[in-house]
C-alpha cells in the first residue's frame, strides 16, 4: 500500500512548475510506483492559458475547485469546467486550457508520467526512451 500526502510532495522532485509559470503539478504516482498510471495535484493558475497536446498519453483531469474552460481544438467546442467537471482527453485533443481562477485539477496519464518531462513548445510530454 502507497499512502502519500501533499504536505510531504511540496519541494521535493514530485513538485513541478511549468517552465511558463502557468501552473505546478505535485505527482502523488509517478512511473516507478508501478501501478499503471500516474496522478498529479494539479494547479493551474488564474489568469493564464495554456496549450496541451498529449499526443502519447490519454489524460482524465477532474476539477475539484476553480473556474476556467477547455477548446477543443479539434472541434472549436468550448466547455466551462468548475468544481465537478472531468474531460477526458481519450482521442489526444489539442487543446487550450484557460483558468479565470485557480483550478485545482486532479490528472491521471496513461501511460504515467515518469517524473522528468518538460511540456514541449507542442505542449507534449514526451514518452521515455527505453
Ligand atoms: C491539465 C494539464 O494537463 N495540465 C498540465 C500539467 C499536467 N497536468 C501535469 O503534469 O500534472
Amino acid at each position: 500500500m502507497i499512502v502519500r500526502r501533499l504536505i510531504d510532495l511540496n519541494e521535493t522532485d514530485r513538485e513541478v512548475k511549468a517552465p511558463n509559470g502557468n501552473w505546478v503539478s505535485r505527482r502523488f504516482l509517478l512511473k516507478g510506483d508501478n501501478v499503471g498510471f500516474s496522478m498529479h495535484d494539479t494547479l493551474i493558475h488564474a489568469g493564464t492559458e495554456t496549450y496541451i497536446w498529449y499526443k502519447y498519453h490519454v489524460e482524465a483531469v477532474y476539477c475539484v475547485s476553480g473556474k476556467g474552460e477547455i477548446e477543443n481544438l479539434e472541434t472549436g467546442e468550448i466547455h466551462n469546467i468548475s468544481d465537478g467537471t472531468i474531460y477526458v482527453l481519450n482521442l489526444h485533443e489539442r487543446h487550450y486550457l484557460r483558468a479565470y481562477e485557480t483550478m485545482r485539477l486532479i490528472c491521471v496519464f496513461n501511460p504515467p508520467i515518469v517524473g522528468n518531462e518538460v511540456h514541449t513548445e507542442e505542449g507534449y510530454y514526451d514518452l521515455p526512451k527505453e
